[in-house]
């Protein structure tokens, strides 16, 4: 159930950033700081990355998929740190969701909100793309954002 209520969370968010009127902006800080910037700092040399995938590679699924991140240390979520986080997997996105609000919850959108650094996946075959996010203790990713490379894989 902890699932819906995450994404029934975000819908209420959502809806709620929705209402409100966006007061005249003049640069980007002003818009943040309007909003309510929940971001968290990031450091200068955060790298994420999958650790045992490259871009072109061929798997069978179910495959395993390890995660990669150097100058953040990686905590639960709900757990305020600095330079920390959690991993969030994208799976077939042409788009990176808003880098400024907490990431959706779904089966594309996958958080590892217990700290994992690895998860076993099954996808069907086929071409897909995977990339990684890291999000704070709100899931919403740092600023600046700590993404890895956009990696396609076959899956046979
Ligand atoms: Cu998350």
């Amino acid at each position: 159930m902890s699932r819906y209520a995450l994404v029934f969370a975000l819908l209420i968010s959502t809806a709620a950033c929705g209402q409100q009127e966006a007061p005249e902006m003049t640069d980007q800080d002003a818009a943040a700081t309007a909003m309510g910037d929940l971001r968290s700092p990031s450091a200068a040399d955060a790298r994420i990355f999958f650790a045992n995938l490259e871009n072109g590679d061929t798997v069978s699924s179910p495959f395993n998929v390890e995660f990669g991140l150097e100058g953040m240390d990686v905590v639960p979520a709900g757990t305020e740190q600095e330079y920390s986080g959690h991993h969030h997997l994208i799976i077939d996105q042409d788009e990176l969701p808003a880098l400024d609000m907490p990431i959706p919850a779904d089966s594309l959108h996958v958080h590892f909100g217990k700290g994992q650094t690895s998860t076993e996946l099954a996808l069907s075959p086929g071409q897909h793309t995977l990339q990684i996010v890291l999000g704070n203790h709100l899931h919403i990713p740092h600023d600046p954002p700590v993404v890895s490379e956009k990696i396609t894989i076959t899956v046979e």
